[in-house]
C-alpha cells in the first residue's frame, strides 16, 4: 500500500499528467500521482475514453429533448466528463457519493442507468435510482447542503468501524460533489469543519467550472478554492479537472486515505462548464466567446483521444464502433424518456418517510378531496 500522507503543496497550478495537446507531463509534483497509475492498463485508459465520449452523447441528447419539450429542464455535464469520470472511477464499490445535479458521469460510473437520470428532469420522479444500491445519492438542489450530508455519513461509516480495519472490501470513504459557487455557502464550511476535527473519511470534490450561473469564481473567492481547505486543516490539492488521469489520481489518494483512517480531503477540480447553466441559462449574456474558445482547446476528451491514438491504442476502427454504440446510446435514452408515464399526483406523499406520518396523512386526504373538487364540477383534469 501507498503512503496515506498527501502530498501537500501551496503550489497553485493544477496538478496535470496529461497537458492539453495528449503529452504526458513528468513532473516533481505529479511524481506521487503518477505512481496512481500503475494499476491501470491500456483497457482502463480506452475505458476512460468511451465512458467520457458515451456520457457526452448522454448530454447532447438530453439537450435536445428538453428543445423538444420532452424535459422540463437539464443540466448540462459539458466540459466536466474529465472530473466526473475520473473521480468516479477511483470509487470502489462500498464506497458512497454525495452528488450535486449535474453529476450524470458520476452516476454513469456507479452503474446508474443513464436515461434513469432523466426522470428527475421530466418531472416525474425525486430522483429515478436506488441511492443504496448504486451507493449514489439521489441529486441535490440545494447548494452545498449536501456536503454536510456526506460528512455525517461519513461520521457514521467511521463509528460503524468501517474505516482502517486494513480489509479493502470493507473500509468505506464517502465523496461529496459540488461547484466553485457552493464554496460560498456556508454549509461547505461547516462540512470542512466538522470533516477535519472529527478525522472524517470523506473527500470534498469541488468542479470548478468557473461559473455560478452567472457569477465568476473571482467573485466567491480572494483566493484559489482549494487552499480554504488549508484553513481548516484538511489536506488539500488543486488539479487539472480536463484531465481524466489527474482527476483519477488524485481521487484514488484521497480516497485511499480516507479509507484507512487518515481523515478527509479536498480536492478543487478545474474545469470549465462548456454549455449553458441549465437549458434555462443564456451563458452569451455574462461570458465571451474568446473564453469559451480558450477552454474548448482544452477539451478533456481531445486531450486522450491524442495520447491514446499516439500511444497506438486507438484508431479509425475503435472510432467508428465507439459511435455505433453511441448511437444506440442516443436512440434508447430518446425511447425511455419518450415512453415515461405520468405518475399519479397522490404519488408525491409516498416515501416522505418511511413509516405512516399523521401529517402526510393528512395531506394526502387533503389533495385527494382538492382534486375531486375539480371532478364534481364535471370536468377530469
Ligand atoms: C442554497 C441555494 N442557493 C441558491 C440556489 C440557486 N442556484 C442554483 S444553481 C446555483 C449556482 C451554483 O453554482 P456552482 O456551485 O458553481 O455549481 P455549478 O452549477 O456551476 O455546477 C445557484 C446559486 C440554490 N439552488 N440553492
Amino acid at each position: 500500500m501507498q503512503s496515506t500522507q498527501a502530498p501537500e503543496t501551496t503550489d497553485d497550478t493544477p496538478m496535470q499528467i496529461v497537458a492539453p495537446d495528449g503529452r504526458r507531463v513528468t513532473s516533481e509534483r505529479n511524481a506521487p500521482y503518477r505512481a496512481r497509475l500503475a494499476g491501470l492498463d491500456d483497457d482502463d485508459l480506452r475505458g476512460f475514453y468511451r465512458d467520457m465520449m458515451l456520457v457526452r452523447r448522454f448530454d447532447t441528447e438530453a439537450t435536445a429533448l428538453q428543445r423538444q419539450g420532452e424535459l422540463a429542464l437539464y443540466a448540462p455535464l459539458l466540459g466536466q466528463e474529465a472530473a466526473q469520470i475520473g473521480s468516479g472511477r477511483a470509487l470502489s464499490p462500498q464506497d458512497m457519493a454525495f452528488p450535486s445535479y449535474r453529476e450524470h458521469g458520476v452516476a454513469y460510473t456507479r452503474g446508474v442507468e443513464l436515461p434513469h437520470l432523466l426522470q428527475l428532469f421530466r418531472g416525474v420522479d425525486h430522483g429515478g435510482w436506488d441511492s443504496e444500491a448504486h451507493r449514489f445519492h439521489l441529486y441535490t438542489l440545494v447548494i452545498g447542503s449536501h456536503t454536510l450530508h456526506a460528512t455525517g455519513y461519513a461520521m457514521g461509516v467511521q463509528r460503524d468501524g468501517l474505516v482502517g480495519t486494513g480489509d479493502t472490501t470493507q473500509d468505506t470513504a464517502v465523496i461529496a460533489y459540488f461547484g466553485d459557487g457552493a464554496t460560498s455557502q456556508g454549509d461547505v464550511s461547516e462540512a470542512l469543519g466538522f470533516a477535519a476535527v472529527n478525522n472524517a473519511p470523506v473527500v470534498l470534490f469541488c468542479q470548478n467550472n468557473q461559473w455560478a450561473i452567472s457569477v465568476p469564481t473571482s467573485k466567491q473567492s480572494r483566493v484559489p478554492l482549494y487552499r480554504r481547505g488549508h484553513g481548516f486543516g484538511v489536506p488539500s490539492v488543486r488539479v487539472d479537472g480536463n484531465d481524466v488521469l489527474a482527476c483519477y489520481a488524485a481521487t484514488t489518494e484521497a480516497l485511499e486515505r480516507a479509507r484507512t483512517g487518515g481523515g478527509p480531503t479536498f480536492i478543487e477540480a478545474v474545469t470549465y462548464r462548456m454549455g449553458a447553466h441549465t437549458t434555462s441559462d443564456d451563458p452569451t449574456r455574462y461570458r465571451t466567446s474568446a473564453e469559451e474558445d480558450y477552454w474548448r482547446d482544452r477539451d478533456p476528451i481531445d486531450r486522450l483521444r491524442i495520447l491514446l491514438r499516439t500511444e497506438g491504442l486507438w484508431d479509425d476502427e475503435a472510432e467508428a464502433a465507439l459511435a455505433v454504440e453511441a448511437d444506440a446510446l442516443g436512440e434508447r435514452v430518446r425511447t425511455y424518456v419518450r415512453g415515461l408515464g405520468r405518475p399519479a399526483a397522490s404519488s408525491m406523499f409516498d416515501h416522505v418517510y418511511a413509516t405512516e406520518n399523521s401529517l402526510v396523512t393528512e395531506d394526502r386526504t387533503w389533495f385527494a378531496d382538492y382534486e375531486a373538487s375539480f371532478t364534481d364540477q364535471g370536468g377530469a383534469r
